[in-house]
């Protein structure tokens, strides 16, 4: 008997490990709205020759609506290691998650023409809840063929899940999507990511309504842990 746990240790033990609540990402539910830290805002003219269509959200300098995540969600893409299909011309990869998203020319990432991605290696796999974009919000355009998936394989090969398609031409050749277009805001857009696992995040464009070129200021990624 001496090498047995008294009785009351063993049902202190089990009320500890079968009672103490613990969070799972299975179990978040998205009760309070994301809170994001926007770069300031900057006077930019009155826009000309706007995109218009019913395949483009309209303009609106409000702020977007309350997107609401589970309680205790992170950017879990801050400071986390950037590839991309192509190298900046200007800027540096590392800038797409170093948290500066002002409407400066040093806060911008620039690629060239034709479609090209950018990805985020969180370095674990987690439950995605929400992504925030700011591709360029320097100037009022649309980006074209924004595309957004998700994986936990770095090729992109299987297991993808595609969060966000606008290219409804397929000229990327991603597939078609049926998204809309929005304008470039200081709000960033807002992709939800329904509790998802992954670890890579990647996004396409093919230029803007103002320039062949592609470019990118920051990737948020709002996760829990997927313990
Ligand atoms: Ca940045
Ligand atoms: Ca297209």
């Amino acid at each position: 008997m001496q090498n047995e746990w008294p009785i009351f240790l063993l049902i202190a033990t089990a009320a500890v490990v079968f009672v103490t609540p613990r969070v799972r990402a299975e179990d978040a539910k998205p009760t309070e709205p994301l809170v994001l830290r926007l770069p300031a805002a900057t006077l930019k003219g009155t826009p000309e020759d706007l995109p218009t269509g019913t395949n483009v959200e309209p303009l609106s300098d409000s702020p977007r609506p309350a997107f609401p995540v589970p309680k205790g969600v992170k950017n879990v893409a801050a400071g986390k290691k950037v590839t991309s299909s192509v190298n900046p011309f200007a800027g540096e990869l590392s800038q797409i998650t170093d948290g500066k998203k002002e409407a400066f020319d040093d806060d911008a990432v620039e690629m060239k023409k034709g479609t090209h991605w950018v990805q985020v290696d969180l370095g674990e796999t987690v439950a995605v809840y929400a992504i925030a974009l700011w591709h360029d919000h320097r100037y009022i355009q649309v980006m074209h063929d924004v595309v957004l998936m998700m994986s936990d394989d770095p090729e992109f090969k299987s297991r993808v899940t595609t969060v966000f398609n606008n290219d409804t031409d397929n000229s990327s050749g991603l597939g078609v999507g049926t998204d809309r277009e929005y304008f470039e805001m200081r709000f960033g857009k807002i992709f939800d990511g329904k509790g998802v696992k992954a670890r890579y995040v990647r996004g396409y464009t093919r230029g803007s309504s103002l320039s062949a070129l592609n470019c990118w200021q920051e990737i948020e990624v709002y996760a829990l842990l997927a313990k």
